[in-house]
């Protein structure tokens, strides 16, 4: 079997002293954070698309990242030769972790039973190299936005027909998912949205995609998935008006069709800029509502309004998105996956492993400085006392909710001069400036 990064080895932990740019110089899997190895916290993940199949084409330009693995010229070999490429990287890499959407991995056939029957050809390959190594499948989905029959949507389509058939693709991708054991099942909005309200039946389009996703839900508890169905918010690109716009919007929508009880967040850094959210705006949303699942690691140019998907490099944001997950207890059937692709002038397999070494080593440097964050304890402290108006008093009965407009009428008449602190943010940026520069 031919070798397709063949610059590495093994990458391993060598410190930040080390200059050799094969190397982790925050990332050590097995040191212990809190009673647990770094590679616990942080569940990485590879994303098929980006890492194996992106070819750096864009608007204006077509690819210029040869993905033939070594002139192939038969989509099938080509498939295989990413599933070999892919687990070659992630054992090279120490990443356990891989996501794809169906079509992804497999060529499309001349009609859906062809489709179906070389993906399924490509499942089982996988499985069996999920079986040679400790590399698990975090989360499956189906791509239901890129061939024309979804120009209008999938779930949300005009055409019960498109609707139709992004269901059968979403079966299929559904059984993968149980079949290479995934715990993780995303919906991402794709086309699910709108250009102009002149051709647009909102309150329709709507209920069909929640009912799409509870034909997912009862058919995936039908075949023994017990991990969690996710949204992965993202408020435009490719329409105008994507309708899963942020974690509050989808939140909304999850509740009235009844669907949050199986349904989580992955959140994605892009997304939430996109948005005009900060990344840790996008999880504390998710958090507090018991609804964080995962995350797509990336994050986008603040110079441009599109999703770039580039791979995460800002230590502050890493390390404000760790502190979030580590509020959130954690991933439990979650991880990180890279979302991410390299610049299209970065065409050559070494770029995929510096990306990806710079990744990690950015999450791995928010994990450590999170937990320092904590350990400090200066700014949950300061959180802490800046409500503690609510410990005692008419604060403690508001939060018991047992205070009425007329007993803080009351209250009023006796105490009308109210006296008020600081909120102290510099100091706080300060502090955090301390910790992670220390
Ligand atoms: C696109 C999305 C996509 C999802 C999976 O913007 O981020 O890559 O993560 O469909
Ligand atoms: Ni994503
Ligand atoms: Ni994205």
């Amino acid at each position: 079997m031919s070798e397709f990064f063949p610059m590495i080895k093994k990458v391993c932990y060598e410190g930040k002293q080390s200059k050799n740019p094969f190397s982790f110089k925050y990332y050590d899997a097995e040191r212990i954070i809190d009673g647990k190895p770094m590679k616990e916290h942080l569940k990485f993940a590879l994303s098929w698309w980006h890492t194996l199949c992106a070819e750096g084409g864009d608007p204006f330009g077509s690819g210029t990242i040869d993905r033939t693995y070594g002139g192939l010229k038969d989509p099938m070999k080509i498939a295989y030769a990413k599933v070999d490429a892919g687990f070659e990287f992630m054992s090279k890499l120490g990443i356990e972790y891989f996501c794809f959407h169906d079509a992804d991995i497999a060529p499309a056939g001349e009609n859906f039973s062809q489709t179906k029957k070389n993906f399924w050809e490509i499942v089982d390959y996988i499985r069996s190299k999920t079986e040679e190594t400790n590399i698990k499948l975090l989360w499956g989905t189906a791509n239901c936005f890129n061939a024309p029959r979804y120009m209008h949507g999938a779930g949300t389509s005009c055409n019960a027909h498109s609707f139709a058939y992004a269901a059968a693709q979403i079966k299929n991708a559904l059984e993968a998912t149980v079949k290479l054991g995934g715990k993780g099942y995303v919906f991402w909005g794709g086309r699910e949205g709108y250009e102009t309200l002149l051709n647009t039946d909102m309150a329709l389009e709507l209920d069909n995609m929640a009912k799409l996703m509870k034909m997912s839900v009862e058919y995936g508890r039908k075949i023994g998935f017990d991990g969690d169905f996710y949204i992965e918010p993202k408020p435009k690109e490719p329409t105008k008006h994507q309708y899963d716009f942020d974690s509050a919007t989808v939140l909304g929508f999850l509740r009235k069709y009844g669907l949050d009880k199986d349904f989580k967040l992955n959140i994605e850094a892009n997304h939430a800029t996109l948005a005009g959210h900060t990344f840790e705006h996008e999880l504390t949303v998710a958090r507090i509502n018991n609804a964080f699942g995962s995350i797509d690691a990336n994050s986008g140019d603040p110079l441009l309004g599109w999703d770039t998907d580039q791979f995460p490099t800002n230590v502050y944001s890493a390390t404000l998105c760790m502190l979030e997950v580590i509020r959130a207890g954690g991933f439990t059937n979650g991880g990180l996956n890279f979302d991410a692709k390299v610049r299209r002038g970065s065409f050559t397999f070494e770029d995929i492993v510096h990306a990806y070494i710079s990744g990690m080593d950015t999450f791995a440097l928010g994990l450590i400085k999170a937990y320092e964050i904590i350990e400090d304890g200066r700014i949950d402290e300061f959180v802490k006392k800046r409500y503690s108006s609510y410990n005692d008093g008419i604060g403690k009965e508001i939060r018991q909710g047992s205070a009425s407009l007329e007993s803080l009428e009351e209250y009023i008449l006796g105490n009308d001069k109210v006296v008020m602190e600081s909120g102290r943010q510099e100091y706080l940026e300060a502090v955090l400036n301390n910790i992670i520069f220390g």
